[in-house]
């Protein structure tokens, strides 16, 4: 669906978009001009330069961009314009700056520099990130000294530069404690929360990630309990589609529990390294952002995959919604993996054991499932367009062979069950215990169908070695 970016029907977040702030191969030049294209397109109109991966944004953040990157940045800044999408250059200093003495006072100019350089190349507004200085997820230990030297940094080189330039809008900032659980010590603000939050500029937006950095969602609750505790209005850095701390698996579901009536003055959705599979995901965002009071995810995404693959739109859809569910010992976003074959699954295992008409219906209709997801990985390997193709090959590849491993999971059941072939059963479950591990050792490069089809194999081993259903341990 297509919003204007501008105007009556304009989303009520005033700033809304993509932050390219993944670790990780960043997105190529074509990526991010056919982002920007797209983000005007679904009426995103901000766009968010912060690739971790790119020296000059912040390893080598003093350096000045190479000739050859100024010219793409100047593009960049181009192609915004001609699709109502406003380029924001962020700089992530944070790791090696200096803010006392002469080489505070040198830092400052590199800085002021450094930015003017951005500025000459067309870009108006600037982000300075102060995330992940000590390395990812965890924990910071940062004091209240560390917020106030951030604090005035950002707050001085905002001032310099705005009275330099009357063109450019307040800054944006990301605290180096940018999630609510590591923002506070029981119910009190960090001491480096409180003196950041006191001490920077009030017209600087900051934003946030939520409760952790990549969390099931923000309730309006939440939201505004986060706003008290800034004493602003925070915006918000949403970590779906990302997966650069899973890359295995694909974050192809749509954007679900953002609040629904707090207002947000900014919103960033993080995306994949994977930059056309991101837009399923960003699609949503964008509907999400236009309405989020009505926003409905399912019917969001449903469309967004019609709009974005046509004739392919079914195959895709199944597909995409075996890939949603982003989890690790820390990260817990997005729907669950194909929540309906779940349930067929466990209709299935409740009525196995006894046999009969019910079991047999759960069998063909699990058969049905699988044979469908093996139909459907022949399909898109077939159909999909190479850039897309690409971006997916592993994935789509472990979706067929877990349909098909499922569908001779299935045999294997019905064999045990007729008692009639010991020495086949013995082979075949000598055959699909070695696929499983196989499966197992292959999880860095690919997961997908998470607790669902993946499992089904497991279970069904574990059933017709022991006669019971039981789960995996993976
Ligand atoms: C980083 C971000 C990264 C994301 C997910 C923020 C503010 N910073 O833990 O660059 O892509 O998590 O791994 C982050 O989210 N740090």
């Amino acid at each position: 669906m297509a919003f204007p970016a501008s105007g009556a029907d304009a989303s009520p977040i005033p700033l809304c978009g993509v932050v390219e702030g993944f670790y990780g191969t960043p997105w190529s030049h074509r990526n991010r001009q056919d982002m920007l294209e797209f983000c005007g397109d679904q009426g995103l109109n901000a766009y968010i330069y912060a690739p971790k991966n790119d020296p000059y944004h912040k390893d080598r953040w003093r350096e000045p961009y190479p000739k050859n990157q100024q010219k793409k940045l100047a593009e960049l800044a181009r192609t915004a314009d001609k699709h109502h999408v406003e380029l924001i250059f962020a700089i992530s200093p944070g790791q090696d700056l200096h803010y006392d003495g002469p080489e505070g006072t040198a830092d400052r100019k590199i800085m002021l520099k450094k930015l003017e350089a951005v500025h000459d190349l067309g870009i108006r507004r600037f982000a300075i990130f102060f995330d992940d200085i000590k390395g990812m997820t965890e924990k910071s230990s940062v004091d209240a000294e560390d917020a106030r030297n951030q604090a005035e940094f950002i707050n001085e080189i905002q001032k310099e530069f705005r009275a330099a330039h009357e063109d450019v809008p307040p800054f944006i900032a990301v605290p180096t404690e940018y999630y609510y659980e590591d923002m506070v010590a029981g119910k009190n603000p960090k001491p480096y929360t409180r003196t950041f939050s006191e001490a920077l500029s009030p017209d600087v937006t900051v934003l946030y990630t939520g409760n952790g950095v990549v969390t099931e969602g923000i309730s309006d609750r939440e939201l505004e309990q986060a706003d008290g505790l800034y004493g602003r209005r925070l915006g918000v850095w949403w970590n779906y589609p990302v997966t650069d701390y899973q890359e295995a698996k694909l974050a192809l579901g749509p954007i679900v529990n953002l609040p629904k009536k707090e207002e947000l003055p900014a919103l960033f959705f993080n995306p994949m390294k994977h930059e056309r599979l991101s837009k399923i995901a960003l699609a949503t965002g964008a509907e999400y952002a236009h309405d989020p009071e009505h926003y409905a995810p399912e019917a969001a995404w449903s469309r967004a995959i019609k709009e974005q693959y046509g004739e392919l739109a079914a195959d895709m859809e199944l597909f995409a919604s075996h890939s949603q569910r982003m989890e690790n010992s820390w990260a817990h976003c997005g729907p669950q993996d194909a929540a309906a074959l779940r349930r067929e699954m466990d209709d299935l295992w409740k009525h196995w054991a006894a046999g009969g008409t019910e079991a047999e219906l759960d069998w063909f209709e699990l058969r049905h499932r699988f044979q469908a997801m093996d139909d459907v990985a022949v399909h898109l390997q077939k159909g999909l367009p190479k850039d897309i193709r690409k971006e997916c090959a592993p994935q789509l590849n472990l979706f067929g062979e877990l349909a098909r491993a499922d569908l001779q999971a299935l045999q294997l059941l019905q064999m045990h069950r007729s008692g009639n072939h010991p020495k086949e059963v013995k082979k075949l479950l000598a055959k699909l215990k070695e696929k499983n591990e196989k499966f197992t050792a292959h999880q860095k490069t690919a997961r997908i169908s998470d607790g669902t089809a993946r499992d089904f194999l497991v279970e069904a081993i574990g059933y017709v070695e022991t006669g019971t259903r039981k789960t995996n341990g993976r």
